[in-house]
């Protein structure tokens, strides 16, 4: 079998996707998914002017030989584009040789370790009542567990939080300059605790709570965070300090037990190799989409699973249904599985694309559709092009730019 054709695709059903397709001369298709939120169109030029006319005439087969090739060929490693677009080749390769195989991809990753995926949901309120109102919400849908972030007293914006779109997504805001947001760290410490305290006395010590601290803190704040914290025993604080620092999670882990996960931002296993050897982490949070694909994140979950630490695939809406079908099927597979982030996405999406893996009960489930599961309806998606859009930026009182 050979690979014939080569196409990258920008749709956006609400949000920008960036999908490659390969077709071979056998008429498989395989789909993968090259979103970088509010960088897309980079990733389409790496993949066009530099990936897609070195694939024409490859063997789809050879996925572990291309991903190599593609990684170590380009002499510039790493990045969030690089690794966006080798995902997309991976994950189109993994779907065309499970089509091949008439298998879901879960069967070819070693079949399923579990019946089910466990996932968790995000709550947002601009303040307390209203972040209670949020949390019935998700458990009403079924959801296990419920990531929990509040507005801010005296803040006027608050990371994930809209007044118009309660699925916990960051906003886009369609335009051509980013929005300015803005951020206390002090007050943040002060109120989270608190936060906190009002979704224990509600829901009980049973339901599994996360928060995100979104790259916002010094580690001594992260330290701080975390040991207040500890009263309501969270299952995680997310990305409490600036990812590109390993050794600041020293620090924290010194002073908290509070579980941390970090990793949505990181795009190879370097990222992470003192935080797992070190044990400085409980969760690895890379997605299928910007870590290089699927065959990477399984050598990833594989070495951090010598140390007790856990999958926990990030799964926003930015995230299109390819990248998150992936993202189902290693969740099913690999046995260290912690958790995954799924908030779905708009009923345009699923109509651009239809997908076999399923919702229920707040678990998903790849389905059994040979390959990963995906149709793009290429029509709907041509009818809704690329909009420019981007992720706010963060700046203090005083107007210095802060982390986001
Ligand atoms: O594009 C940025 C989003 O993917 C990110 O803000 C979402 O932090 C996020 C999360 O945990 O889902
Ligand atoms: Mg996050």
């Amino acid at each position: 079998m050979r690979i014939v054709d080569a196409k990258v695709m920008v749709t956006s059903p609400g949000r920008n996707f960036v999908t490659l397709e390969l077709t071979t001369d056998e008429g498989l298709t395989g789909l993968g998914d090259a979103t970088l939120n509010g960088r897309e169109l980079a990733v389409v030029s790496y993949l066009e002017d530099h990936v897609m006319p070195l694939l024409v005439g490859l063997d789809p087969h050879r996925v572990e030989d291309t991903w190599q090739s593609l990684y170590r060929g380009a002499y510039w490693r790493r990045g969030p584009v690089t690794m966006a677009a080798i995902a997309a080749v991976d994950v189109a390769l993994w779907d065309i040789k499970a089509k091949a195989a008439g298998l879901p991809l879960y069967q070819l990753l070693g079949g399923a370790s579990r019946d089910r995926v466990g996932t968790y949901g995000h709550a947002n309120g601009r303040d307390i009542p209203e972040l209670l109102d949020s949390v019935r919400a998700r458990l009403a849908e079924g959801y296990p567990a419920v990531r929990v972030q509040s507005g801010i007293p005296g803040l006027k914006a608050v990371y994930g939080v809209s007044s118009t779109d309660d699925s916990g997504s960051p906003v886009m805001h369609q335009q051509a300059r980013p929005l300015v947001e803005d951020w206390d760290t002090d007050a943040y410490l002060r109120h989270m605790p608190n936060v906190l305290e009002a979704v224990r006395a509600e829901f009980g010590p049973g339901l599994p709570l996360l928060h995100d601290a979104h790259h916002r803190l010094t580690p001594v704040q992260a330290a701080r965070l975390g040991k207040d914290l500890e009263p309501y025993h969270l299952f995680w604080l997310e990305d409490c300090t600036p990812a590109e620092n390993q050794e600041a999670l020293r620090i924290v882990r010194r002073h908290t037990t509070t579980p941390l996960a970090v990793g949505e931002v990181f795009n190879t296993v370097y990222d992470y190799q003192a935080l797992i050897t070190e044990q400085l982490i409980d969760y690895v949070r890379s997605a299928v989409t910007h870590f290089g694909g699927v065959t990477p994140l399984r050598k990833l979950f594989d070495f951090a699973a010598q140390y007790q630490i856990r999958s926990a695939i990030h799964g926003p809406q930015d995230i299109s249904p390819v990248g998150m079908a992936a993202a189902v099927h290693l969740d099913l597979a690999v046995h260290n599985f912690g958790i995954q982030e799924y908030s779905g996405h708009t009923p345009l999406t699923e109509e651009v694309f239809r997908h076999a893996y399923t919702f229920e009960d707040g678990y998903l489930h790849p389905g059994e559709a040979p390959g990963i599961g995906v149709e793009l309806d290429e029509e709907l998606a041509a009818a809704h092009p690329y909009e420019a859009a981007y992720l706010p930026v963060n700046r203090l009182h005083d107007g210095t730019v802060h982390d986001w």
